[in-house]
């Protein structure tokens, strides 16, 4: 049950096997690894797909002839194994001329060469199948509001992302753009830090339909929020078109950990949001399981891959451990009393007017709030407890 298979449709990042695992306190404390020994050893553990930015594949300098053979030599990778690019992103962040951002930088010369490295990165999408076009503004931001109009940065940001959805319906590529928001990190503050400031933004644009957004777990987790929520919010506007699955105990510095070794009982009611959908509806989200965490500076070759294993492992986990939760009497049984599937009804009847409800005297003068103290109690405490007993296995 916990072998990995293409049909789980499970991805990684090229940078997240592949980090180094330098960090501000100091150096590397391991090799680069080859991106066609790692599609190999991707396709052997059951992995489906990878991603990658374009200076992952190519360093920033590339001349076109060295940047051109590494994507050959993806793509004989990809041909020999069957693994898939889902998704690709583009490097804004790393090289010094991002320092103060890509689209929003200050520098109108710097938003120029961005919105160029990005449109040649597309054409790159296109040519390895990728359907998804993931932007982490990650350098998007200030340390220091006097030095940042934010109004201006987001009118570029429109301006930028308006472009590339033009670029793309010109081309008639098969292609849609997924915003990943964060707080902060690498800057002090981030443009479009959470999903919500995200969602609100899109509909500014053009083509929003073009554009949704890839939400992390840890990125959310930073600012406090619950990412199961988020994600519950990002599935009713429509707009989940792919996730960055990892880890993060509470509000801190990102840590990337491993899918479930953060907020286990957060994951648990994720994946089994992601599965099974609501307690009343069916699966909510078939876009690529997409892992984006690092494997912690301790590892070596081999714990990095047996962290890959890990995400898996803890997913598949998950998704049984939900199964189990959705399938017990008892909960059933708990949900019911808890009103859970009550939600779903709408809270005028079927046909039923504003004025209708207005002339409805049990809905107010003869309703009676009495019982609600000391009684009605929902129940959510059970509930809680028996969907923690199905995580812990002792159901
Ligand atoms: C970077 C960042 C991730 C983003 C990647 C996409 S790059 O590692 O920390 O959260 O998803 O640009
Ligand atoms: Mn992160
Ligand atoms: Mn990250
Ligand atoms: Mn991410």
């Amino acid at each position: 049950m916990v072998q990995p298979t293409r049909e789980d449709r499970f991805s990684f990042g090229l940078w997240t096997f592949g980090w180094q695992a330098q960090d501000q306190f100091g150096g590397p404390t391991r090799s680069a690894v080859d991106t066609v020994e790692s599609v190999h050893k991707l396709a052997e553990m059951g992995v489906w797909g990878m991603t990658f930015h374009d200076d992952d594949l190519f360093a920033f300098e590339s001349t076109d002839a060295e940047r051109r053979r590494e994507i050959d030599r993806l793509k004989t990778a990809l041909d020999d194994t069957g693994l898939v690019i889902p998704m690709i992103t583009t490097n804004l962040f790393s090289h010094p001329v991002f320092k103060d951002g890509g689209f929003t930088s200050n520098d109108r010369s710097v938003r120029r060469f961005a919105l160029r490295k990005v449109l040649r990165n597309i054409d790159l999408a296109a040519e390895v199948g990728a359907e998804t076009f993931v932007m982490w503004g990650g350098r998007e931001g200030s340390e220091y509001d006097s030095a940042k109009d934010v109004q201006a940065a987001l009118a570029r940001y429109r301006e930028s992302v308006n472009l590339l959805t033009e670029y793309v319906t010109e081309k008639g590529y098969n292609i849609r753009f997924a915003i990943e928001p964060k707080p902060n990190e690498p800057r002090g503050d981030i443009l479009l830090p959470t999903l919500g400031h995200a969602l609100g933004f899109i509909e500014t644009l053009d083509r929003p339909d073009l554009v949704g957004i890839n939400p992390e777990t840890g990125h959310e987790q930073m600012a406090g929020l619950n990412f199961t929520h988020g994600i519950a919010q990002a599935l009713d506007a429509g707009k989940l078109f792919h996730i960055d699955l990892n880890g993060q105990r509470s509000i801190k510095f990102d840590q990337d950990l491993v899918f479930g070794h953060g907020d286990l009982q957060n994951a648990f009611s994720l994946v089994d949001l992601l599965e099974f959908g609501s307690p009343t509806g069916g699966q909510t989200y078939t876009g690529p399981r997409h892992f984006d965490y690092k494997p912690s500076r301790t590892e070596d070759s081999k714990g990095v891959w047996d962290s890959v294993s890990a995400n898996m492992r803890m997913y598949l986990l998950l998704k049984e451990r939900a199964a189990a939760f959705r399938a017990d009497p008892e909960v059933q049984e708990a949900l019911e009393a808890a009103k859970v599937a009550e939600l779903r009804q709408p809270t005028l009847n079927e046909g039923e007017t504003l004025n209708e409800l207005l002339a409805d005297r049990s809905s107010y003068e003869d309703f009676n709030p009495a019982p609600y103290f000391d009684g009605r109690g929902f129940g959510f405490v059970r509930l809680q407890q028996l969907a923690l007993e199905h995580l812990m296995g002792a159901r």
